[in-house]
């Protein structure tokens, strides 16, 4: 008998931009999690399950082996570690980049010298301290959950290290992009005693994300 997969996604673009790709091998997911309150979605596949868990909760839920496969940002994936995952695939879904903002009339060049200290809100501490480690620059970091935008604003902080997809957000709050850390997309991730203990039944998900994430891939 094949053993059941589960994959863990999160609610919102996550889910969104992932069914497309299982919808390329033909397996629909059989719950809207929008309306249904089910944690545990059926698809059109018997072998394939989904469960959804917030977004920074993903590489958790695979880690421990809750869930066999998930998606998730390169973003999450960073301040996790990655410890106990494999990570075959880069699925080119969910793209945005990390940018370093600050309030529009704020001398970031000035600031930003090596020697010099600068206070820093956001939610991604680890990508934050490699980032100014590697300037020589002093850092405050001001761990927050949510509404980065609202330090600078506030004087809670020189500068935000967050999410960019348009750039509205920052607009919308007179915040500037002075520098671009890193491009960001959703990676594929996979338990690593999954992929020993359940080989073929995890090959042949993979193999669908490899498919339908090649397609995704290719220049426009
Ligand atoms: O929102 P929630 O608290 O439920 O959880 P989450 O923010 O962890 O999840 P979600 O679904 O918002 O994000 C999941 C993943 O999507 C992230 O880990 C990223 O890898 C990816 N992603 C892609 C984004 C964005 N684009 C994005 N624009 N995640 C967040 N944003 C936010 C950003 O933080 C900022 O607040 O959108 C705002 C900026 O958008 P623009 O378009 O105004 O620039
Ligand atoms: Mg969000």
């Amino acid at each position: 008998m094949t053993p059941m997969i589960t994959i863990a996604l999160s609610k919102g673009r996550i889910f969104e931009e992932t069914l497309p790709l299982l919808q390329r091998a033909r397996i629909r997911v059989l719950d809207d999690p929008e309306t249904s309150r089910k944690l545990i979605l059926r698809s059109s596949d018997p072998q394939l399950r989904v469960v959804l868990v917030r977004a920074t909760d993903v590489p958790t839920y695979v880690e421990y082996g809750g869930a066999d496969i998930g998606v998730t940002g390169r973003d999450v994936l960073l301040e996790h570690g990655g410890r106990g995952l494999y990570q075959p695939l880069d699925l080119g879904i969910a793209r945005c980049h990390m940018a370093v903002a600050v309030h529009a009339g704020f001398d970031y060049a000035r600031q930003v010298r090596p020697g010099n200290r600068l206070s820093v809100a956001t939610k991604y501490p680890t990508i934050t301290r490699n980032f100014f480690a590697d300037k020589g620059v002093h850092l405050n970091l001001i761990k927050l959950y949510g509404s980065m935008e609202l330090a600078p604003l506030t004087g809670l902080a020189d500068a935000i290290v967050d999410l960019v997809s348009t750039g509205r957000t920052l607009a919308a709050n007179d915040l500037v992009e002075v520098e671009h850390v890193m491009d960001i997309s959703a990676r594929l991730v996979v338990n690593q005693a999954a992929l020993k203990l359940k080989t073929p039944a995890v090959r042949r998900i993979l193999s669908v994300f490899e498919e339908a994430a090649s397609a995704n891939m290719e220049p426009a």
